[in-house]
């Protein structure tokens, strides 16, 4: 397709674009608006208050497991299958699919990664319009009401949602062309779904009758020009199966704080739609995309939380398809003053916010996660999708990359700079360009002749590598993988059953259908060491351009009437394609180790469930204050949807950063969870020895900050991976009932011990920390000055301040010797920082492995350890006994913030002896430093003070 001289020219252009990235604004034209998307126009043309739905109570059949009945659409007489589910852990989950479509529709599939256990459902009441079902032990309780039909879901007295209560439920079913105005051939996919489907359903019936009584907003949907095709620009997406989209409201009463739906470039707190474009899902290449707008980008997570001082609950829409999400609330734009006023005369009506779902096919399946903690819903949603995957250790250091590192020489140029500045790294990055042509798992013969040594030479030096494989695959009969796929029959195909072809960076390309799990296989085998010719142990993986990216397609994506594995369009798996590449990848490094290894892929796309195999980051923002800024939010928002490992760009990929922003930046980045510094091809080098001593003495300071808490990051991690919380968190999370940190996006906490305010704005002399927590006490990392809560607190900054808190009340392990890269830590001792709560208690965890293999899982290879202080005792136990694991690191200081002077101090290792410790207490800030415990850091021991 893209061979046609038409399908050039935008590529063409594009490419230009991209070369000069010059102006920094995104071509808006480019991408639809809720107005060009049909789909999206017909369902906001449904105003609310109308809903032709009804249920039809006598339906209803109660199973061991689900509650299913029948919903009718009384104008199109359409029946609906509606199913519920109240599953074990505080959820419930509704689906409504068309009761006899006339093809399959779409189910996601490889998001969940179990059937949840369900509990019992119940009839607990019924009247002639109305019925109550109970769904499990936690006291829901779900009213269906029959006309119009509508759920409301209770605890107790308490209504937690509504669905359907604004009558938006919308459902396009499947039905016949009925015009005779363009006959047109049956495509490969209509024939070979339709096969055996007529007989069974006699949907086309209903089609019928639909055509007939065209009214209300279905019958509106079939007589709308752009039903059965819609142009967009160049682009005409023939639809051979007409309208198919769903949509859905939900009305959260209480609620007036929404937040989720990653990916947008907004502020954490979601604003209403009103007015403007809603959300939009739809995995999406956004050239130099804009700030604080609902605009599409690369990933998409159809999560949405909503959170109060009494509860958090959210909502998850398990459709893959292009999704819009409409946010209204009846208190936007009354200001806080003005809510009070409302409340203390009596006129204010509860604070409410309804959320309405548009996608463009499959069927609706929603999971309602009713909390009630932010905790709780985050393991919810884990129980769901997964959790974190355990990173390597490694990937957790300093990464450095550009596009590109030119060649082998400049490789060790690169290198020898961090060795020679002393700063820490742990990983170089080879873009696009080491490729030979972009033909993906080969190397460029004259740049990078000799893969293996190169990589053998990071090796010896501890260190690893990232190689680019994009999955626009170069058409080119001379290139092994190329014909591979085309021969096995592996490539997305068009709607007239070719290969679907499109211009991406090696010019023509095709399309590996990742949703096929032969395909996916097959390009993990080409991960192993003899198929990935000159790659090694030390090189993992980047997928870039998986949305896909394609030049020349509509909005730089597929076409969404491109086939896939199993007939199924891309229109309805689009924003998943970007998963099942991470996956495939990860999949290939697991089997090239034959299975010892934990892989690590970074990922510019994915959808729920993406958390599973591995790294994602904001893609391509500009150096630029306001884009350092909107990386908190940005990265917050990934957390709430369950990918915790996210990064920005450190420095801005666009633009050459001036060195205060790059200061600032690698401060800010140094503390969020995926640290990489990236740039584009055209910006000046930006090694941090290039700005001279000063600001190499400021990153390197950055940097070792990083490597000096890695224990503690990775422990998070390792926890977020037990238990599904996110890293890099919200200060709600860990404060729910604090109204005042509901619309933070300029601090957050790491776990829960750490809170970090980066600096973000140029030229700053201080910074504004609010400290939440009523009678806590929180410590300058930097000071270690004690600092009461809750307070605004104004702290001054220099060039060096990287504004951060420890929470009183926790234990922060870290290893303080610096070195080159991670894996050159291994086996260092520890320093613990112990600060005290004001009831003088303090308590936290270690996770000790291997730091690489999948042992701690499958061998139970691992040290969980658990430092506890009360009692002027801190006492070191095991956190988790199953686990085990050798190491000579010790113990070689604790700091206690927040002590008195101690008479004298004593070690009792579980030997039962008992030494003297030395010591030191500095009156001024509180701080007792204990030197040389010696211990073992998987032994148990007690330190008393006396
Ligand atoms: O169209 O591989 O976001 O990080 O350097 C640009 C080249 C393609 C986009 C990625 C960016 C990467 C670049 N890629």
């Amino acid at each position: 397709m893209a061979a046609a001289p038409g399908r050039r020219r935008p590529a063409v252009l594009l490419w230009a674009a991209v070369c000069l990235a010059t102006a920094l604004a995104v071509d808006r034209s480019n991408f639809k608006t809720c107005e060009q998307s049909g789909f999206c126009r017909r369902q906001r043309g449904l105003q609310p208050g109308h809903s032709p739905y009804r249920a039809l109570l006598e339906s209803l059949q109660l199973g061991p497991d689900a509650a299913r009945l029948q919903l009718v659409n009384e104008v199109t007489k359409v029946p609906l299958l509606l199913e519920l589910w109240g599953l074990q852990g505080n959820v419930t989950r509704i689906r409504i699919k068309e009761l006899n479509p006339l093809r399959p529709r779409f189910e996601v599939p490889d998001v969940l990664v179990a059937e949840p256990p369900v509990e019992r459902l119940a009839v607990t009441g019924r009247d002639e319009g109305s019925l109550e079902l109970s769904l499990g032990p936690a006291g829901h309780r779900l009213l269906v009401t029959e006309k119009p039909f509508r759920m409301d879901l209770l605890q107790g007295r308490e209504l937690l949602c509504s669905v359907n209560a604004r009558g938006l439920l919308f459902f396009e079913h499947l039905r016949q062309r009925r015009d005779s105005d363009t006959p047109r051939e049956p495509t490969a996919e209509e024939g070979g779904a339709a096969e055996g489907q007529e007989e069974t359903t006699g949907g086309t019936e209903d089609a019928g009758t639909q055509s007939e009584k065209p009214t209300e907003a279905t019958a509106e949907a079939a007589e709308e020009p752009g039903s059965w095709e819609e142009t967009f620009k160049t682009h005409t997406d023939t639809k051979p199966n007409g309208p198919t989209s769903v949509g859905l409201d939900f009305s959260l009463p209480g609620f007036e704080h929404v937040y989720g739906i990653p990916e947008h470039a907004d502020s954490l707190r979601l604003r209403t739609t009103e007015g403007g474009d809603p959300y939009r899902l739809y995995n999406l290449d956004v050239f130099q995309y804009e700030l604080y707008n609902p605009m599409a980008l690369y990933g998409s997570v159809p999560l949405l939380l909503a959170h109060s001082a009494r509860r958090t609950l959210g909502i998850f829409w398990l459709n893959a398809a292009e999704t819009w999400v409409d946010i209204s609330s009846n208190t936007a734009g009354k200001t806080l003053f003005g809510k009070l006023l409302d409340y203390m005369q009596g006129g204010g009506e509860t604070p409410q916010t309804d959320v309405r779902w548009m996608s463009e096919s499959g069927i609706v399946d929603v999971f309602l996660l009713l909390g009630p903690t932010p905790a709780a819903v985050a393991g919810q949603y884990a129980a769901l999708t997964g959790t974190q995957a355990l990173p390597p250790l490694f990937a957790l250091g300093y990464h450095q990359s550009r596009w590109n590192y030119n060649d082998e020489e400049d490789v060790a140029a690169v290198e020898r700079g961090f060795e020679e500045h002393a700063v820490p790294c742990d990983v170089l990055w080879l873009d696009i360009e080491h490729a030979d042509g972009k033909r993906y798992f080969t190397w460029d013969p004259s740049k990078f002749p000799r893969p293996r040594d190169m990589l053998q030479r990071l090796a010896a030096k501890k260190r690893k590598m990232v190689s680019i494989v994009d999955p626009h695959i170069k058409v080119d009969s001379g290139y092994r993988v190329h014909n591979e796929l085309r021969s096995r029959g592996f490539y997305v195909k068009t709607k007239d059953g070719s290969d679907y072809e499109g211009w991406c960076w090696p010019g023509s390309a095709a399309y590996p259908d990742f949703t096929n799990p032969e395909m996916r296989a097959w390009w993990a085998s080409m991960f192993a060491y003899d198929q990935y010719e000159g790659s090694t142990e030390n090189l993992f993986t980047w997928n870039d351009m998986n949305e896909p990216s394609v030049f020349s397609g509509p909005e730089v994506t597929m076409h969404k009437d491109a086939v896939h594995h199993g007939g199924w369009e891309h229109r309805d798996l689009h924003n998943l394609y970007g998963l099942y590449v991470q996956m495939a990848t990860a999949e290939g490094q697991i089997q090239r180790s034959g299975g010892q290894h934990r892989p690590f892929v970074l990922s510019r796309a994915f959808f729920a469930g993406s958390q599973r195999y591995g790294a994602v980051w904001t893609g391509d923002n500009a150096a630029e204050w306001e884009h350092l800024k909107i990386s908190i939010p940005m990265c917050l928002s990934f957390g709430l949807a369950g990918l915790s490992f996210c990064g920005s760009d450190v420095g801005g990929f666009f633009k050459n950063p001036e060195a205060e922003l790059l200061v600032r930046w690698y401060q800010a980045g140094a503390f969020q969870p995926f640290f990489r510094a990236h740039a584009h091809l055209d910006t000046a080098r930006r090694e941090p020895w290039l700005f001279g001593e000063e600001n190499v003495a400021l990153i390197r300071a950055a940097i070792r900050q990083r490597y000096a808490l890695l224990p503690f990051w990775y422990t998070a991690f390792y926890r977020s991976h037990r238990h599904g919380l996110p890293v890099m968190r919200p200060l709600w999370m860990e404060y729910p009932e604090d109204a005042t940190t509901f619309a933070i996006d300029d601090q957050y906490m790491i776990d829960r011990a750490l809170l970090v305010h980066p600096v973000t704005e140029q030229g700053a002399r201080g910074v504004q920390v609010y400290l939440p927590g009523k009678g806590e006490v929180w410590y300058d990392v930097a000071s270690l000055q004690k600092h009461h809560a809750p307070q605004t607190l104004y702290v001054p900054v220099t060039m060096s301040s990287v504004p951060v808190f420890q929470r009183g009340g926790t234990v922060v392990p870290r290893q303080e010797r610096v070195r080159r890269s991670t894996e050159c830590m291994r086996g260092d001792p520890f320093t613990l920082y112990v600060a005290l709560s004001p009831q003088g208690t303090a308590e936290g965890d270690l996770f000790l492995d291997d730091g690489q293999s999948f042992d701690y899982e499958t061998k139970a290879r691992y040290l969980h350890r658990q430092f506890t202080f009360a009692g002027n005792t801190l006492t070191a136990s095991s956190a988790d006994p199953r686990g085990s694991f050798d190491t000579p690191a010790w113990l070689e200081r604790v700091v206690i913030l927040g002590a008195g002077k101690p008479a004298a101090v004593v070690l009792r290792p579980a030997d039962g002896s008992e030494t003297r410790l030395d010591f030191q207490h500095e009156a001024e800030t509180s701080v007792l430093t204990l030197r040389k415990p010696g211990v073992r850091i998987g032994d148990d021991w007690a330190i008393v003070l006396r």
